[in-house]
């Protein structure tokens, strides 16, 4: 182990650092910082400089001490993060960023980061990678309800790789943990079977030796309350932080304080070589993150034939989810699902039935579901994770919204969306589900128009990088056929993201259809005299308006659009978004989508009562004609 001496020069140089950022940015969090850098520096300089495992601060508002001590060892220089923390155009952003080299995940909304981490330590047990994932977290941040998801999942699946180390300084934002919310996190943890150490957090012996303790034992995850003292090592923060006052949680200091500060946190030219050797001799290396570009072919992924759904079969969009999961699982050991106790629902059961050890059951725990999968695909796993999509666009919206920050490679895929979902009512109609996706640019939002596109869709998201959002509905309805009467995505049809497709050419009305609608679209059609007049495309990525749509919307200049989502949001806000940057102004735009929610009935009932139905449509087509 590194000497007292060298620990004392190496910890007061990176507060120096952390408090010259802060300071210099006149915004950030001293007080945690401070109370976490002297752990740190342990878990740095004796654990991840020797058996380079991963790390995920999950209370990400501690930059300035993750980056100072990243400083410290070299990875960049003190300058530079003194100069750029917090500034326009840096990667030191104010919460740790994947940016920075070191960084796994980037965080900032609590609870997020601890639920990637036991992803991370899921996904290198699966893989038989025996380091440990090491997980920062702060003692509010323990108050999330997230954390509970996850202390609940480490246990479960029995993460003895998972080492979380607690900020128990017992200060938060406002005030002391007391004050704000008590509760026990020794007990809890107890109480989740997990193994509970407690050390003098700012003792590097007593933190070393628990470590240790925590990473010989067996079965369980393990979690250590670091008792700290807020803002410790600067005597202005840390009177406060000894009386759990929060002042310094969140609050730069002045100049005339950081200099008084700088004075006591001085080391003498001796000590300062002696590290210098040290550090030397340690040879820190980051890892730098490679993400592949969104959209990317995953190298070496296997894709195994589609499954071909004949004219006359009658089923369901999750069904061919399912079928298609299980077979790209079978050819590609890193393929996994998830669920959060819906299997039989989403249809991830049928790979459970066939590779159990593949198949993650999270329990009713969406918010973990989700993060954990970002921490899986951290660690080189592909995951699918799948629920009904109200769950997974509002319950889970925030933790998709850091993958997609984080540009992780999750695919989630949503079942019983839109008023497809039938009698479960209007809790469970997820109508803006699209729009909750949206707003995350580096996620990709798809709707199969039957159960021969879900399968294409299902092997193209596996097999290319990135964020996905598949959504589909519940109820079984026709595939879709081509003038001929055959599979209109058959054999020959091969999925290509963006592009949406013509079934049907026509010159009068242009009618663009979205999942479950596409093939009441095709039955209203059908009962026209002439179906010729309607050029009629099933849109599938829902971010993308294509040209050969605006091309038909401006030789027609009618528009129908209709989908199983409300009206005002999703897909239609994408089109009216299209039309106005393209400058296309059709003279008649339907759009057919859902106006309210509706009350419990099955599916066909409340397509005709939200006017979706293939009467409805038909009854559009023919005043637009
Ligand atoms: C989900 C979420 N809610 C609120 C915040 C704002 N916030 C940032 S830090 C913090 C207090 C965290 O307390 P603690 O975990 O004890 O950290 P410490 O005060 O010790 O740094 C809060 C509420 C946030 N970042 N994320």
């Amino acid at each position: 182990m590194h000497s007292q001496k060298v620990f004392n020069t190496f910890t007061n140089s990176a507060r120096q650092t952390a408090l010259q950022m802060v300071t210099s940015a006149n915004s950030g969090h001293p007080g945690g910082s401070f109370s976490s850098i002297d752990f740190l520096s342990v878990l740095y300089l004796e654990k991840i400089a020797k058996n380079h495992a991963p790390i995920i601060v999950s209370n990400g508002h501690i930059s300035p001490a993750i980056y100072a001590i990243l400083a410290e060892l070299g990875v960049f220089s003190k300058k530079l993060v003194i100069e750029e923390f917090r500034k326009k155009e840096s990667i030191f952003e104010g919460h740790v960023s994947i940016d920075v080299p070191g960084v796994f995940y980037s965080t900032g909304p609590l609870g997020v980061g601890v639920s990637a981490a036991a992803g991370l330590a899921k996904a290198l047990e699966i893989q038989s990678d025996k380091r440990p994932v090491y997980a920062i977290m702060g003692d509010g941040e323990a108050q999330e309800g997230q954390v509970y998801e996850m202390a609940h999942f480490a246990a479960k699946y029995n993460l003895n790789n998972l080492i979380l180390l607690v900020d128990y300084n017992q200060v938060q934002l406002t005030d002391s943990l007391k004050n704000t919310m008590p509760i026990d996190l020794k007990k809890n943890f107890q109480a989740f079977a997990w193994n509970v150490y407690e050390c003098d957090g700012h003792n590097p012996k007593s933190i070393l030796e628990t470590l240790n303790k925590a990473e010989e034992t067996t079965k369980k995850p393990s979690v250590i309350l670091c008792n700290t003292i807020m803002g410790k090592g600067a005597e202005f923060m840390e009177s406060e932080g000894r009386s759990h006052k929060a002042t310094w949680h969140g609050k730069a200091p002045s100049q005339e304080l950081m200099v008084q500060a700088l004075k006591e946190l001085q080391n003498s030219k001796e000590d300062l070589q002696e590290l210098k050797r040290f550090l030397k001799k340690l040879n820190f290396k980051a890892l730098k993150l490679k993400i592949p570009k969104k959209l990317s072919k995953i190298p070496k992924i296997k894709v195994p034939k589609s499954k071909i759904y004949s004219a006359d079969t009658l089923t369901d969009c999750r069904s061919a989810y399912g079928e298609a999961l299980k077979e790209m699982a079978l050819e590609n050991p890193n393929i996994v699902a998830l669920t959060a106790d819906l299997a039989g629902s989403v249809k991830t059961n049928k790979l459970q039935a066939v590779l159990p050890s593949h198949h993650i059951e999270c329990g009713i725990s969406e918010q973990n579901m989700v993060s954990v999968s970002g921490g899986m695909s951290r660690g080189g796993l592909i995951p699918f994770c799948s629920t009904f999509g109200v769950f997974m666009s509002s319950r889970a919206k925030d933790q998709a919204r850091v993958n997609d920050i984080n540009h992780t490679n999750v695919k989630m895929v949503a079942t019983h969306c839109g008023l497809s979902v039938g009698e479960d009512g209007p809790t469970h109609q997820a109508l803006d589900d699209v729009n909750a996706f949206l707003g995350h640019p580096n996620t990709h939002i798809l709707e199969p128009a039957d159960p021969n596109q879900c399968d294409k869709i299902i092997r193209y998201i596996a097999s290319h990088y990135g964020n996905f959002y598949v959504r589909m509905g519940r109820h079984k309805f026709p595939v879709i056929t081509d003038k001929y009467g055959d599979p209109a995505f058959g054999k020959s049809y091969k999925f290509q993201y963006g592009l949406s497709d013509r079934l049907q050419k026509g010159s009068k009305v242009t009618l663009v259809a979205v999942g479950a609608c596409v093939y009441e679209s095709q039955q209203a059609i059908y009962k026209l005299n002439n179906f010729r007049d309607v050029d009629f495309f099933a849109l599938s990525s829902l971010n993308h308006i294509d040209s050969k749509i605006l091309k038909s919307i401006k030789k027609t200049s009618k528009l129908i659009l209709v989908a199983d989502q409300f009206v005002d949001t999703g897909v239609f806000s994408v089109m009216s978004n299209a039309l106005i940057h393209n400058k296309v102004s059709p003279k008649k735009i339907s759009y057919m989508g859902v106006k309210r929610y509706h009350r419990s009935a099955n599916q066909k009932y409340l397509y005709k009562e939200a006017r979706i139905d293939s009467d409805a449509i038909k009854k559009q087509i023919k005043k637009f004609i």
